[in-house]
Formats: structure tokens, C-alpha cells, sequence
């Protein structure tokens, strides 16, 4: 094609808008971390058919029943927390240090490891030095749902396994990382039966309780475990070697 005064034109200006675009983003999303995902507000069905379709009702399912919810937007990190992470906050005095493997503490202490072996407590009082937050367990599973749930990291014997380097296996829908297992995920809610009679406006759970619920299974979780909508409750004050977290926050 011949080259005219038009085309060079036509070229400068695309070259302008692309600058004006590349400075205009980081203005447009100031809120927004670059280390989080943005899940606009919208209604959605939380819980499953599964345990009705497939286990019989069982009881470690039959939390799961089927409702629906609305939400705000809000971020979620795109990963889970990990040691570094962690222990930049440790460092900062904010945060008590994790526990450590009783017999294999090497296994767990790799920089990009998610951070395990945290009380809820410790989980929180990180998100908020962050100026951030739990997700609520709805939250939580609204950013898990979609086509494709991701890789998943599980399955591995409990005295040998150990959570593997936040991020290293595909995405879910959304871009979120090991949303299915590598850890368990603390929630901002007490574990207890869903309000299920109207749609629920941005549920935060039971008012109180004597477990947290943890979510999306682990390296040593069983595969029917690695499910968004399975709930499990565990104890607060307790670390895990399968339970770490990521943080979330309201946005408007
Ligand atoms: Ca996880
Ligand atoms: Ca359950």
C-alpha cells in the first residue's frame, strides 16, 4: 500500500490514544491492587445440587443447600497469602509469627508457600494491616464459581505432602489462583445452616458461633472436597497445616 500523508496521520493519533489509554488506567483503577481480582456486584446462586444428586444427602454435604445471594463488588486477591508475605507483617510487629511443622518444618517454609499453620485471628489482623479484609464465605464461593474452576493442587498424603508455590497452576474463570486446594481458606463467617427463605443480601453468616468456615479443600484433600460451594468448619484458634487464606475488600 502507498504511503500517504493520511496513513501517518491515522498512525500518530493511534499512537496517542494508546499513550493516553496506558496513562489513564492507573488513574481509573486506583482502588483496585494489582495482586486482586474485581467481582462486580450481582445476584447468584450459592450451594449446589450435588449432595442430593450424588451423595445420597450425606451429612458432609448436605450444608450445601441451593439459594440465592446478591452481593456488592468487591476485590479478591488473585493468590493465596504466602510465607513472605506473612512475615512482612510479622516483621512490621502487626502479626504473631505462624506455628511451625512440629516434625517437618522445612516442608512448609518456603517464601512462596502459602502461609499455613495461622489461627483465624492471625488471618484477620493480616487482611486489616493490608487495609483489607476476609472474604465472607459468599464471596468467597461467587469468586470460585465459573467454567473453569482452575488447577487444583490435592490429594497428597497427609505425612508426607505439604502446600506447593502460590499461583504455579492455571487460573479459575475469574484469574484467581488455587482457589481449589494447595490450602483451605479462612472466611470472614461462623460456620452454620445458610438463611435460604429470600434472596440473601450480602450474607455474612451466623451472628455467632463456635467455628469458622473454611473453604475450596487442600493438598491433602480428597478430589469431592475440591468443590465451590463445599463448606468445612473448623476451629478458630487452631493452626492448620491445610488452612491459610487470602484477603478481599468492599468496593464501590
Ligand atoms: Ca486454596
Ligand atoms: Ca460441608
Amino acid at each position: 500500500m502507498k504511503k500517504t500523508p493520511g496513513n501517518k496521520k491515522t498512525g500518530v493519533l493511534s499512537a496517542a490514544i494508546f499513550i493516553l489509554s496506558t496513562l489513564a488506567s492507573p488513574l481509573a483503577f486506583a482502588q483496585e491492587a494489582p495482586n486482586q481480582v474485581v467481582i462486580e456486584a450481582g445476584e447468584f446462586v450459592m450451594g449446589d445440587t450435588y449432595c442430593q444428586d450424588r451423595q445420597k444427602n450425606s451429612d458432609w454435604c448436605s450444608d450445601e443447600v441451593s439459594h440465592s445471594a446478591r452481593l456488592g463488588r468487591f476485590a479478591i486477591d488473585k493468590r493465596e497469602v504466602t510465607n513472605a508475605q506473612y512475615n512482612e507483617c510479622v516483621a512490621a510487629s502487626v502479626c504473631n509469627p505462624n506455628a511451625i511443622h512440629e516434625f517437618r518444618p522445612t516442608d512448609f517454609n518456603r517464601p512462596q508457600q502459602p502461609v499455613a499453620f495461622v489461627t483465624w485471628e492471625d488471618a484477620k489482623t493480616y487482611c486489616q494491616w493490608r487495609k483489607a479484609r476476609l472474604p465472607t464465605e459468599a464471596e468467597w464461593e461467587r469468586a470460585a464459581q465459573g467454567k473453569n474452576p482452575g488447577g487444583a493442587y490435592f490429594g497428597r498424603p497427609y505425612d508426607k505432602g505439604a502446600p506447593q508455590d502460590v499461583g504455579l497452576l492455571v487460573p479459575n474463570a475469574n484469574g484467581l489462583f488455587d482457589m481449589m486446594g494447595n490450602v483451605y481458606e479462612w472466611t470472614q463467617d461462623w460456620y452454620g445452616p445458610y438463611q435460604t427463605a429470600e434472596v440473601q443480601a450480602d450474607p455474612q453468616g451466623p451472628s455467632q458461633g463456635k467455628e469458622k468456615v473454611v473453604r475450596g479443600g487442600s493438598w491433602n484433600s480428597p478430589s469431592h472436597y475440591l468443590r465451590a460451594a463445599d463448606r468445612v468448619a473448623r476451629s478458630p484458634e487452631l493452626q492448620f497445616s491445610d488452612v491459610g487464606f487470602r484477603c478481599a475488600a468492599s468496593l464501590p
